[in-house]
């Protein structure tokens, strides 16, 4: 695996970390990217998230009306000095390098190489890239696809590109007649998109930003704000400071969860004072969630009892409940049915503390639900998600303002991308309306989500690979097991920025196409272009690129798009891709007329500040698109989300992102907040499993999944780190401990990989 070149020579250091989240530390972290980064232009980080700039190519989160003069974090800001770095890899860098030769480097060196510059053709009999023109690789493409079966050809995209683009790219892939539209959000979200739809009838979130400034409480699940979504903390200040309750259930302490010093205030830089963020925090085992929700929705019921019996009024929104809801009674005699022993041992919490939150909980008006990975990427994280939404539910806290549920998004684009038909699911996209827009008839087979690729690509069925963005190999589970079996894919073509490992394992027929960044320069026969994508909250920005691009001969992502499409379809005189590139808005006028209900006035709107937003019936209380008509209670089937069955010796892996990375996207070896330097090969345990286990800080493991599919996974070489988490509950980082999780380890129907809870085991003296 990759991970060797220059690791032995970074120092490791661990030691807890003292400073808050933001303060001099964000400003330090950022100012080492810049120096690293050498002449980067600081000044466009003013330019970024507002009306007349780029929209931020990291996270999702939402981007204000009014915004800062500098609305942007220290991860926002690692990311566009990344896109915009002076470094080149080049054609001359590959006629020096094999493509074997590069499968030693690690995920770092690679992206280190910079931006890719020249359109690229894998040749293997000299096993290197080499430079090929625009037209021939569109021709190449063409052709091979025109071979295939479209059933067997996936087009994945990974989140970042924008709506106009995503929206072409579907169109292509249904045009071409494959419904395998896989994305990053199979893997991410995606149990969010089920479970919601299925409680409240919209597969979003309902808050939007002006939510914040009137929530009186905010329970957060399995979000490590500090370091995902970092501008969200400003928010986070304000509702501590008016006195919100904040409740955090994640086994991890998390910093940006603890305490934040905004580095906009210059009273809290000097001072070096920090407002606390959560006002309770509870370290929950990992899988622990749907526990701790029946313990809270269980003492909301008693208490309602209680003063009820006493003449007075409960905590429970009866009325919202007879009204707008389906399923209460047998959810309600779930919860009362669970003994509290239970839900102890599941959750691993006091009854009382759970009892505590409650009736934090219970004494608020306007309560919103917050949550994440630590959510979603387990085996029933389906049911963790629809257990957020009951206990919202259970007190009428959605389509309020100032409450709701508040899904944290991860790619900047990733919930704008299924709005416009990137999914591989028939029934989400209004394929009748394709059909009569464009004259043809759209497949109606449901396609391969990302688990179904990966099990595809290793029964050999998968025929062909286009990836808009991404790094498939390195974010799917099993990697090396999907790896080997890649390489007989007859064709694999990858859209991107920069050099990842998913560019090194080649199908037979192989193109590295290299495209624009979105905070470049776009301009196409009718001018400058600009794009659009959608945020965590439902709204739509607009997105100026102005800087020269990295090369003269980079494609935007709808040029190659494009390319590809009249390569490999027949003309159909209700599509033009000439003129749909030549004018981007041409392309909004089409979402418009596929989506009338979201994108009226698209093209007007698009610019105006703080964006537009799409409509969310959930959001004003009407249900009617949810199963019924009406929200519904789901009652869980099981109070441990983690799928598998306790046994000795058998831990809770949970695979996080560090404060130094972009998923698979590692800026450096410093996971600040959590006091990590120097290496990302780290154990993360609690002191009582070092003690039990006999193992000193700084000792070499090996972790070893437990499955039952005879397949030997093991990750050697971890450094023993002590911990602040539960007993039973391991930390190490992703992607590198991917290849620790079966491909069959994913969440009932979602499928997304239950990357939260890996089953693993601790070989002390690996053989
Ligand atoms: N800087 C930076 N920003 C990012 C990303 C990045 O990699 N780097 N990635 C982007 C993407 S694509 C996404 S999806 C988001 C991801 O952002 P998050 O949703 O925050 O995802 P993770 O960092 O994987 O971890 C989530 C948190 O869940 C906790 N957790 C783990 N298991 C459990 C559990 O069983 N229950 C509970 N309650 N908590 C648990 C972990 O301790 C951790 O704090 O961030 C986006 N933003
Ligand atoms: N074990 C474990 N696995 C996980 C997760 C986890 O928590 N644990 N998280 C999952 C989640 S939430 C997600 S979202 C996935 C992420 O999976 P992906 O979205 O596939 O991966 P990224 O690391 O975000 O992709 C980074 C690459 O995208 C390319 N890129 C960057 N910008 C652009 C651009 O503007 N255009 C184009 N065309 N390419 C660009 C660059 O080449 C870069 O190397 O991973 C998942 N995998
Ligand atoms: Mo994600």
């Amino acid at each position: 695996m990759s991970g060797t070149r220059k690791h032995s020579r970074r120092k490791v250091k661990i030691s807890p970390y003292k400073g808050p989240v933001g303060g001099w530390g964000s400003i330090t972290g950022m100012a080492k990217v810049f120096r690293a980064e050498r002449d980067l232009p600081a000044g466009e980080l003013l330019r970024q998230n507002k009306a007349d700039g780029f929209m931020c190519v990291s996270c999702a989160w939402a981007k204000p009306a009014k915004p800062h003069p500098a609305e942007f974090c220290e991860n926002g800001a690692k990311a566009t000095a990344w896109d915009l770095t002076p470094r080149r890899c080049t054609p001359e860098f590959f006629a020096t390098h094999t493509v074997s030769e590069l499968l030693d480097w690690s995920d770092y060196d690679l992206e280190q190489t910079g931006r890719l510059t020249d359109p690229l053709r894998y040749n293997p009999d000299t096993d290197r890239y080499e430079p090929c023109g625009w037209d021939e690789a569109y021709q190449a493409i063409g052709a091979e696809l025109k071979r295939l079966d479209p059933k067997t050809v996936v087009f994945y995209a990974s989140g970042r590109a924008a709506l106009e683009t995503s929206y072409m790219y579907a169109l292509l892939a249904r045009m071409y007649g494959s419904q395998n539209l896989p994305d990053s959000s199979n893997m991410c979200h995606e149990s969010t998109s089920v479970g919601l739809k299925q409680s409240v009838g919209a597969p979003v979130g309902t808050v939007v930003l002006d939510d914040f400034e009137a929530t009186d409480c905010m329970l957060f699940f399995g979000q490590n704000v500090g370091s995902n979504s970092p501008r969200m903390l400003h928010l986070l200040q304000d509702a501590s400071k008016r006195g919100a309750p904040i409740i955090t259930f994640n086994p991890l302490k998390e910093r940006g969860l603890e305490r934040f010093v905004n580095p906009q205030s210059p009273f809290q830089m000097l001072s070096g004072q920090a407002t606390p963020i959560s006002s309770e925090y509870h370290q929950l085992r990992a899988g622990g969630d749907i526990a701790v929700i029946t313990g809270l929705c269980k003492w909301l019921i008693e208490e309602d009892d209680r003063q009820r019996a006493a003449g007075g009024v409960g905590p429970i929104d009866h009325a919202f409940i007879a009204e707008l809801t389906h399923g209460y009674d047998a959810f309600a005699a779930f919860c009362r049915a669970t003994s509290w022993a239970d839900i102890e041992r599941e959750s691993g919490l006091a009854a009382d503390d759970i009892r505590h939150a409650a009736a934090t909980y219970a004494g608020s008006t306007a309560a919103m639900a917050v949550y994440g990975m630590g959510i979603t990427q387990h085996v029933l994280g389906v049911q963790a998600v629809r257990m957020i939404c009951n206990l919202m539910l259970m007190r009428g806290m959605i389509g309020r303002r100032g409450a709701g549920l508040c899904p944290v998004r991860g790619h900047s684009n990733v919930q704008g991308q299924r709005t416009v038909g990137i999914s591989e699911k028939p029934e989400l996209v209004p394929l009748d309306k394709l059909k009569e827009q464009f004259g043809f008839e759209p497949p109606r087979y449901h396609g391969m989500a990302t688990v179904d690729v990966c099990e595809g690509v290793l029964a050999g069925t998968v025929g062909g690979f286009i990836g808009l963005g991404g790094n498939f190999l390195r974010a799917i589970p099993d990697s090396p097991r999907v790896e080997e079996a890649w390489r007989q894919l007859p064709l694999t073509v990858q859209i991107a920025t920069k050099l990842n490992r998913s560019h090194l394992i080649n199908g037979r027929v192989a193109y590295l196409l290299p495209c624009l960044s979105r905070i470049e320069r776009d301009v196409q026969a009718g001018g400058p272009q600009t794009v659009s994508t959608e945020d965590s909250t439902s709204c739509i920005h607009a997105s100026f690129g102005d800087r020269a691009p990295a090369s003269h001969n980079l494609r935007s992502e709808p040029a190659i798009v494009a390319g590809i499409a009249k390569a490999t379809l027949a003309p159909n005189p209700k599509v033009d891709w000439d003129a749909w590139l030549g004018d981007y808005g041409r392309v909004r006028e089409a979402i418009e007329e596929t989506y009338p209900q979201w994108f009226e006035g698209y093209n007007a709107r698009f610019h105006d500040p703080g964006g537009f937003h799409r409509p969310n019936k959930a959001r004003n209380r009407d249900f009617s698109d949810a199963p019924g008509g009406k929200a519904n209670f789901v009652t869980p089937t099981a109070l441990s989300a983690t799928g598998f069955a306790d046994g000795p010796d058998i831990f809770r892996l949970m695979t996080l992102r560090s404060n130094d990375q972009f998923n698979t996207t590692v800026y450096g070896y410093d996971d600040r907040l959590r006091g990590i330097s120097g290496t990302r090969e780290v154990l993360l345990i609690s002191a009582a499993d070092m003690a039990r286990l006999g193992l000193e800080e700084g000792r070499k493991v090996a972790l070893v999944t437990v499955s039952s599919d005879n397949v030997e996974r093991i990750k050697r070489d971890l450094r023993v780190t002590r911990y602040d988490l539960p007993q039973g509950c391991l930390g190490a980082y992703y992607p590198e401990c991917n290849l620790l999780i079966p491909v069959s380890h994913c969440a009932e129907e979602s499928k997304t990989p239950a990357a939260k809870t890996v089953p693993v085991r601790i070989l002390v003296d690996p053989a």
